[in-house]
């Protein structure tokens, strides 16, 4: 008796040893007679963990959690689904980390990842992590794809393992740019960022854009992706008398700055990118957030299939936020890779990423040579009772109303 319990201690090792890095097969155990209950006949498994960084702590937590949900759908549905790659039953396991929206905390959990052999990672959100983490995962060949970093520099640095299924900042700051200018004909704007590489990016391109349409561009003015009180920033403004602002951050930054811009009597209408349009802003301004515009760079939450709307609401009770489609399309971009590849090892499906033309919730997904997304839409918004409503989709370089768009879509 007291030899099998030994014996039974020793298989459990056994098994938990062999539960390896991704992408290395775990093969089937041997038949083992003495152990409690006979071992079954099963079919080999590899496992195979993705994984997912965005902040999961902080300000812009609830941005993160969206991301992550996204994935995290994508890897259950695939474990349902029972996939087969090079003859074994795939096991996906996401591993989800926090880089807590800092560069620093982003490049040790790049390294960690890459550390537990991840086969790719569904990330980060924040530009300015994403891109020295991209480093990190290109020195080690795993492939990276963002549903969320907007940053041009993210995919200009030459790297063949980086990958964006949103649109860039250079796409979506003449977009929300050119629609502020002809919608309310502003003479002067004021432009402030958080002094991140998104905001201060995105309010470079929406600056530059205004003063080609003939705009007054105030003297930039700067705050940090921690800050609260704009009341400085914003008395300095309403010097100025602007007759628009635009904001380069997010949400947990722009709400305390459009609320304290109305109690402060600025008249001006406000703007902002996709990390400040959200359905939060209302949260955290209340009122002072009616009228704002905001753009998103893809289609809007409300737009992605039917099929992962649904599947969204029953597993996690909410609806997406943000950008949820775009991270649940960027772990099935992978799994579609690796099945196509017929392999989970990065150097084997990356070639099948460059080449993939993939139907996601988000619409078909091609990548240009840059690794960014063929054709992605900007969408501008107008907050209407509490809710960012899209209003327009910009889509190479022609803008149709959101309407319109969505019966081209054939209602996604
Ligand atoms: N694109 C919105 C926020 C994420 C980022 O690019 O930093």
């Amino acid at each position: 008796m007291q030899h099998a319990k030994h014996l039974l201690t020793l298989l459990a090792t056994v098994a938990a040893v062999g539960l390896t890095a991704c992408g290395q097969e775990k093969k089937p155990e041997a038949p083992k007679p003495q152990a409690a209950a006979p071992a079954a006949e099963s079919t080999p498994t590899i496992d195979i963990k993705i994984g997912h960084v965005a902040p999961l702590t902080g300000s812009i937590a609830h941005l993160g959690k969206d991301n992550e949900n996204g994935a995290r759908l994508a890897i259950e549905q695939a474990n349902a689904a029972k996939i087969m790659i090079d003859g074994k039953l795939a096991h996906f396991e996401l591993i989800a980390e926090d880089d807590q929206a800092d560069p620093k905390v982003g490049t040790t959990v790049a390294q960690k990842l890459v550390d537990m052999k991840v086969a790719g990672v569904d990330g980060h959100l924040n530009s300015g992590v994403t891109i020295p983490a991209s480093a990190i995962y290109h020195q080690a060949g795993i492939p990276m794809i963002t549903g969320s970093a907007t940053n041009p520099q993210l995919t200009e640095q030459g790297f063949d393992n980086v990958f964006r299924v949103v649109g860039r900042d250079d796409q979506q700051g003449p977009a929300i740019a050119n629609y502020l200018a002809s919608a309310e004909k502003p003479k002067v704007v004021a432009v402030i960022d958080d002094s991140t590489a998104y905001g201060e990016g995105l309010a470079d391109q929406v600056a530059k854009t205004l003063k080609a349409a003939g705009v007054k561009v105030l003297a930039r003015e700067k705050g940090t992706d921690k800050q609260t009180d704009w009341k400085a920033v914003l008395t300095k403004i309403k010097g100025e008398k602007p007759d628009a602002v635009f904001y380069g951050g997010m949400d947990a930054t722009g709400g305390p700055l459009i609320k304290q811009g109305r109690e402060l009597g600025i008249k001006a209408v406000f703007s902002f990118g996709d990390g400040a349009c959200t359905d939060k802003m209302h949260e955290l301004a209340g009122e002072a957030a009616e009228g704002m515009l905001c753009s998103q760079a893809g289609i809007p939450p409300q737009a992605a299939s039917k099929a992962f709307l649904e599947a969204y609401k029953a597993r996690f009770n909410v609806d997406p936020i943000l950008y949820a489609p775009f991270t649940y399309d960027a772990a099935n971009l992978m799994i579609e890779a690796m099945k196509e590849a017929n392999s989970a090892d990065p150097a084997k499906y990356l070639p099948f990423l460059h080449k993939i033309s993939y139907k996601g919730a988000t619409g078909t997904i091609e990548f240009d040579a840059k690794g960014d997304r063929k054709d992605a839409e900007i969408t501008i918004f107008v907050m209407k009772d509490g809710k960012v409503e899209p209003t327009a989709v910009v889509k190479a370089g022609k803008t149709v109303p959101f309407d319109e768009f969505m019966k081209g879509m054939g209602g996604a």
